[in-house]
């Protein structure tokens, strides 16, 4: 009774979808969602009773609610498909996906919804880091477990785990390794201009917060820092934007996520601009998706940070110990690599006194990559 309610619920939840996302991007996650799903049923080879007892024993079906941030980035597109394969059928679970479209207002409706339907657990990756406490609440007094993936809420603790990555380390390494390049090379830092992820966002945040204090102990000038809401066209707007007014002021950009970056090379061609390992521009990069790693192959992009995507595995983890009635981690930190063009200028570098490896980008990793 319960899946046949959680379905026709799923159903309507499907309807409202155009609420949260525009309808060719709902329509195509949900037809990806669908996809994904027959394909691990397919593979399994498992239909969904089998695969049901797998999970919970009793042919019940575990209902995931999961408001994820939207479909900005490769990044976030590895997000969602790591969910949408772990969170189907064939491994005893019914996702029921809304992609918020980067607006916090419906991520917040997306989940009240969630309590509606009475799901058994609710995966919220935050698009900003404030305003949850009351809707935590909510799911609290539902009795309906919260995970947190990605990025972070700063105004609660309601919730039973997060799943992530430390983004103020990530910005920490980036500064280090900058410093450590531009010694090895003779680089003298000029300026430095940023193109900062979605605003109020605990990835913008912490790369912001870490590069800032590692420029600030070298002294550097950052000379502007502007929202290019983590997607191709913001990074390729802002620079735009730069190269009409900081022409010949800068030798130095940072792009807070791939896409960005990809926007930005789009700017400095056209203005002329050279970047990269033989450019006048150094190019730093976050994410490292598989396009990303690309670019530093090529030599176009100098440097850059991993994020990794791949959050669902360890969530699954997490709702399985709770379903048995286990304790579990509080925080799951995903294990990142610090991407570089080059092989024979720096192996490593030393952030906060640890010394970190550095990893030359070949054909394997890139195969290898999300
Ligand atoms: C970081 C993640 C960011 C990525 C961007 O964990 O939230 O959002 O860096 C994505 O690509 O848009």
């Amino acid at each position: 009774m319960k899946k046949f309610l959680a379905m026709m619920l799923a159903l309507a939840m499907v309807a409202s979808l155009a609420a949260c996302s525009s309808s060719s991007s709902s329509s195509d996650t949900t037809a990806a969602e669908t996809e994904a799903a027959t394909e691990a049923a397919e593979t399994e080879g498992t239909d969904e009773t089998e695969a049901a007892d797998s999970t919970t024993g009793d042919g019940e079906l575990i209902t995931v609610g999961f408001a994820q941030v939207g479909h900005e980035s490769d990044w976030r597109t590895a997000s969602t498909q790591s969910c949408q394969d772990v969170f189907c059928e064939a491994n005893g679970y019914e996702l029921v996906f809304v992609d918020c479209d980067q607006d916090s207002a419906a991520q917040l409706d997306a989940v009240r919804n969630f309590i509606e339907q009475d799901v058994d657990y609710v995966i919220i990756d935050p698009i900003v880091s404030t305003g949850w406490d009351t809707v935590l609440t909510e799911c609290e007094e539902a009795g309906i477990p919260v995970i947190v993936i990605d990025r972070t809420i700063d105004d609660s603790d309601n919730y039973t785990a997060w799943v992530g990555s430390d983004f103020t380390a990530e910005g920490y390494a980036a500064g280090e390794w900058l410093n450590a390049y531009a010694e090895a090379k003779g680089i003298e830092i000029s300026g430095i201009l940023v193109i900062e992820g979605t605003t109020g966002s605990s990835a913008q945040l912490g790369r912001t917060e870490g590069f800032q204090e590692i420029a600030d102990n070298y002294g550097w000038t950052i000379l502007d820092s502007q929202d290019g809401d983590f997607t191709e066209a913001g990074g390729q707007e802002v620079m735009e934007s730069y190269c009409q007014s900081y022409s010949g002021q800068f030798n130095v950009v940072i792009c807070q996520n791939d896409n960005e970056a990809f926007g930005a090379m789009t700017a400095m061609d056209a203005a002329g601009i050279t970047y990269g390992v033989d450019g006048d521009v150094i190019l730093i990069s976050f994410d490292a998706c598989t396009a990303g790693l690309e670019y530093v192959q090529a030599g176009s992009i100098n440097a850059d940070f991993e994020c990794n995507p791949l959050a669902a595995p360890f969530v699954a983890e997490i709702i399985e110990s709770l379903e048995a009635g286990e304790e579990v981690e509080s925080t799951v930190y995903m294990t990142e690599h610090w991407y570089v063009a080059e092989e024979d200028v720096l192996t490593s570098i030393t952030v906060n006194g640890e010394e970190q490896e550095l990893t030359y980008v070949t054909d394997e990793i890139v195969e290898a990559q999300y």
